[in-house]
């Protein structure tokens, strides 16, 4: 299946890539460079670039990786800083992974867009010197066999259950029956992007068996607005990677701060009227179109609602979108009110759902009766909760979680955990450091949350089948 492309030394320096070494650079005697083209789409791609030393120990590395030509453009990389200049596209590692003994490696990647094929690289130099290589994937030479992941259809969740929709107060599949999808939300992708590739996403849709990835794209904090097509763009690669696996993908507009989504109201126009578009023919994706209003009225977040449905229909028909509610997504109990406000007053739209959100060790019984009063009236999704401290952090309470999840399996109510990420606080499920690594799936890497989230998601789902 791998398409190996022999790049020899000769060639690098016939590319004059020498000249590209930074001066601070130290030699590397030899190198070894993987570069997988793991999605592409129309006029873009993703792909992971995987440095492994071969020489002498490196305290610091710069890899060039040498295109035929300027038409393939860099969009947004993780785990070095990227570059772009001409043809030749540089990679510079980072603070944690810049050092490289004999024999170690950096996984690395970005994603691109391109103009007409998908152009494959034709060198790649570690510190100047060239690198054996080998490219998998992409246009003009597609990979013969199969995706090595088990197309969806063959007892994945989106295999089995088909596009949802919404019947009544369910989230239903193709077969009309309600299901409840469990599964993980991201944290912000564009602090913790190195926790999202295949080893991660297999360890979710094989280890945990979840049902969902949930993309949290933050706005405002360094997110979306910084660079509103590099985001895009790696949503949808998330996107795509959720599909290879046959999980749903909630495509998370991450709005915070401000509270008001009507002050995202023109990116999210745009950003929806983009990534709805591209994924209109997709059976996994589902659209949250604000995270958590807050400080603003329903009745302005109704309004928000009522203006971007519209433009994710005029893409996307079919598809559910989730829409956030007063008091950071509580239903307006965190302000004060209730769920009656949403039910006095519905967003003017079919096939919709209402975001509930909750932290366990803060939210406790007047919130659950709150979703227990709105689950009769309204469809609801947890569309983001935590085991810990509206703070993200704190201890893990152990009692109200369960007591929680608990009420949303009775209630086939559908849930993510916020986060599947490795940050350095307790509602993360990973420890420090272990997106830094390859192993997702042994129990020594979970922190105290993502062992219970683990034990809870990775119960067999039973969804019904006719
Ligand atoms: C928190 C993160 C934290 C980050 C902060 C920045 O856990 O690392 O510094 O955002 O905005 C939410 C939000 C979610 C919060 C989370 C925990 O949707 O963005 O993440 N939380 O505070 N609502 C309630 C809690």
């Amino acid at each position: 299946m791998k398409r190996v492309l022999a790049l020899l030394a000769t060639c690098a320096t016939v590319l004059g890539l020498m000249a590209l070494v930074s001066p601070q650079a130290v030699a590397a005697a030899g190198c070894k460079v993987d570069y997988t083209v793991a999605s592409q789409w129309q006029g873009g791609f993703q792909a992971g670039v995987k440095i492994t030393n071969l020489g002498e120990p490196v305290s610091a590395w710069t890899l060039t990786i040498a295109m035929p030509d300027a038409g393939q453009k860099l969009v947004q990389g993780w785990n070095a800083t990227w570059t772009q200049s001409g043809s030749t596209v540089t990679a510079t590692g980072l603070d944690w992974n810049r050092a490289l003994a004999t024999g170690a490696a950096a996984d690395v990647g970005f994603t691109g867009s391109f103009t007409a094929a998908n152009p494959k690289p034709t060198a790649f130099a570690l510190n100047g010197v060239a690198c054996t290589g080998s490219v998998v994937g992409g246009n003009p030479t597609p990979d013969p066999t199969p995706d090595p992941t088990p197309a969806p259809g063959t007892g994945t969740p989106v295999g089995i259950n088909g596009p949802v929709h919404v019947c009544g107060v369910n989230l239903c599949n193709q077969y009309n029956r309600p299901i409840q999808l469990r599964g993980m939300s991201t944290h912000g992708i564009q602090w913790f992007s190195g926790c999202y590739n295949d080893a991660s996403m297999d360890a979710l849709a094989k280890d945990w068996k979840a049902d969902l990835l949930r993309i949290a794209m933050y706005v405002q904090e360094e997110g979306y607005e910084t660079d509103p097509a590099g985001f895009t763009s790696r949503v949808n690669s998330l996107v795509d990677m959720a599909e290879a696996r046959g999980l749903y993908a909630m495509i998370d507009f991450h709005t915070l701060t401000p509270g008001d989504p009507n002050y995202n109201l023109a990116r999210a126009k745009t950003f929806f009227a983009s990534v709805a578009a591209r994924n209109a023919n997709k059976k996994n994706v589902i659209y949250e179109i604000a995270n958590e209003p807050n400080g603003v009225s329903w009745a302005a977040i109704k309004s928000y609602a009522e203006q971007v449905i519209p433009v994710i229909r005029a893409a996307d028909p079919d598809a559910v979108v989730v829409v956030g509610t007063r008091g950071w997504s509580s239903l307006g109990v965190s302000d004060g009110s209730s769920e009656s406000e949403v039910v006095n007053s519905p967003v003017n739209a079919a096939n919709i759902m209402y975001a509930f959100h909750f932290y366990a060790a803060s939210h406790k019984d007047n919130y659950r009766a709150a979703l227990s009063r709105a689950a009769t009236r309204l469809p609801m999704f947890v569309t983001e909760f935590g085991t810990v401290s509206a703070t993200g952090g704190g201890t893990l309470d152990r009692t109200s979680t369960t007591a929680w999840l608990d009420l949303l399996d009775q209630l086939k109510i559908g849930y993510a955990n916020w986060t599947y990420s490795d940050a350095p606080e307790s509602s993360a499920a990973f420890r420090p450091g272990t997106c830094d690594g390859s192993d997702y799936s042994s129990s020594g890497v979970l922190t105290e949350s993502g062992t219970l989230l683990k034990s809870r998601i990775s119960t067999a789902d039973n969804f019904p089948t006719a």
